[in-house]
C-alpha cells in the first residue's frame, strides 16, 4: 500500500481543529457565490481571497473575517458542521475534538446559544458515517444495535467517529462575552462540550483579559487549552505556562525559559505543522519544534488546525511529519494511539478507542 493510502486507512485523532477553518473550498465559493448574485458581496473580489493557498499570519485573520460572513446563519452552520465531521471521518479519524467560536449575530436573530444549537444540529445530521458526540444519550440509541467502531481496515462495518466540543473564545472579545461562552459551554456539558479553547489574532488583546473566565471554566470541570506563542511574546508564553492549561496549541516562538519550563511542565503540545509553515511562524520545517518535543518524548498531538485555510488534512500532516522527520508506520501509528490519551473525551471514550486502535494494531501486523 502507497504510504498516503496507508496514512488515510490508519485511525487517528483530531484535537486541534477551528470549524470555520476546515470548511471547504467548494462550500465556501458556493456561498460566495449566493451572496454575490444577492449583492451582499462581489464574488469576483472573494474568489482569490479563498482560492488562495500561501498566506500569512495576518492575511488568514482577514480570510477568517470573510469566512464568518459567507457561513453566519444557522442553515450554514448547520451545513458546515456536517461537512466538516464526515470529511474527517472519511479519511478516518475516530475521534474529533472540534472547535468553535460561538458567536452572536443580532441582524440574523443569533445568539451564541443557537449557534451552538445549530453546530448541534450540524452533528445530528451526520449521516455518512455513525457518530457519537452524547455519550450517554447515544448507548441509549444504539442499545441492540452493534456499537463497534468501523474503520477501512476491516471493510466491514460502517466507520464511526466521536466528536467533542469546545467552545472557543476570540481574543477580540471582552471579559463578559467569554463568561457567557463558558456558560453556555457548561449549560452544553450533555451535548459533548468538553472544555474552552482560548484562540483569534494572537496580536489582538491580552490574554489576562480572559483569565476570570478560564479559571471558572477551570473550577467547573472544564478542560482548558490555550494558544500559546503563536508570536514572540514572552511574558504572555509565561504566564499561560504557568496557568497550566490541559494542552496548548503551537507552541512556536518559546525562548529558552519558556521552553524549559514548557518542558518541565509536561504540558501536552497541539502540533499544527502545515498551519505554522504557511504563516511563516516556523520558517522552514527542518528547524521545527516537533523535532525536539519527539526526541524528548513530550506529549504531542499532530493535528491540522485548519484544513480548509491550509489545503491539508490530518492524513497530509502525518506524512509531512513522516518525510520531514523519518518516521516509519509504527512510530506514526504509535503517535496517533498516543493522542487518545491528551483528549479531553471521558474516560469511557478514551478506553473504547484504546481498544479500538489495538485491535487495528493487531490486523496491521
Ligand atoms: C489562532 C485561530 C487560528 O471558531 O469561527 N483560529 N486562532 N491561530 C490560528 N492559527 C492559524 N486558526 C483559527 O473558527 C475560526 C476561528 O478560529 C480561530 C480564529 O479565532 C478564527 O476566527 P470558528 O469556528
Amino acid at each position: 500500500m502507497e504510504m498516503m493510502d496507508w496514512l488515510v486507512s490508519m485511525p487517528k485523532v483530531e484535537l486541534h481543529a477551528h470549524l470555520n477553518g476546515s470548511v471547504r473550498n467548494s462550500t465556501l465559493l458556493e456561498l460566495a457565490k449566493e451572496l454575490g448574485e444577492k449583492d451582499i458581496i462581489v464574488f469576483s473580489e472573494v474568489e482569490h481571497v479563498i482560492l488562495k493557498n500561501d498566506r500569512s499570519l495576518a492575511e488568514v485573520f482577514k480570510l477568517f473575517d470573510l469566512i464568518h460572513i459567507l457561513t453566519t446563519d444557522h442553515a450554514t452552520v448547520t451545513r458546515i458542521t456536517k461537512e466538516v465531521v464526515e470529511d474527517f471521518a472519511a479519511e478516518n479519524v475516530v475521534y474529533l475534538e472540534l472547535r468553535t467560536t460561538p458567536k452572536r449575530n443580532d441582524a440574523r436573530g443569533m445568539t451564541k446559544r443557537s449557534y451552538m444549537e445549530a453546530v448541534i444540529e450540524g452533528l445530528r445530521k451526520v449521516d455518512a458515517v455513525d457518530i457519537d458526540f452524547t455519550y450517554t444519550e447515544v448507548r441509549l440509541e444504539k442499545k441492540g444495535k452493534s456499537c463497534e467502531m468501523g474503520n477501512e481496515c476491516d471493510g466491514i462495518s460502517r466507520k464511526k467517529i466521536h466528536v467533542r466540543l469546545l467552545l472557543s473564545i476570540d481574543r477580540r472579545e471582552t471579559l463578559e462575552a467569554a463568561m457567557e461562552t463558558v456558560k453556555l459551554a457548561l449549560e452544553l456539558k450533555d451535548f459533548g462540550v468538553v472544555g474552552i479553547d482560548l484562540s483569534g489574532n494572537p496580536k489582538v488583546g491580552e490574554w489576562t483579559t480572559f483569565l476570570p473566565a478560564l479559571k471558572f471554566a477551570r473550577e467547573q470541570g472544564l478542560c482548558v487549552t490555550l494558544h500559546c506563542g503563536e508570536v514572540p511574546n514572552q511574558e504572555e508564553i509565561h504566564g499561560m505556562l504557568d496557568f497550566l492549561p490541559e494542552r496548548i496549541g503551537h507552541a512556536c516562538c518559546l525562548e529558552e525559559d519558556a521552553w524549559t519550563k514548557l518542558k518541565m511542565s509536561k504540558i501536552p503540545v497541539e502540533i499544527c505543522l502545515t498551519s505554522n509553515i504557511r504563516t511563516n511562524t516556523i520558517s522552514s520545517i527542518d528547524v521545527h519544534h516537533f523535532a525536539d518535543l519527539y526526541n524528548t518524548k513530550h506529549p504531542l498531538i499532530l493535528c491540522t488546525d485548519d484544513t480548509g485555510v491550509f489545503s491539508t488534512s490530518l492524513s497530509k500532516e502525518y506524512a509531512v511529519a513522516a518525510a520531514a522527520f523519518g518516521l516509519g508506520k509504527k512510530e506514526l501509528f504509535q503517535l496517533a494511539r498516543n493522542a487518545v490519551e491528551f483528549s479531553f473525551a471521558q474516560e469511557q471514550v478514551a478506553r473504547e478507542l484504546k481498544d479500538f486502535f489495538d485491535l487495528v494494531e493487531e490486523r496491521l501486523s
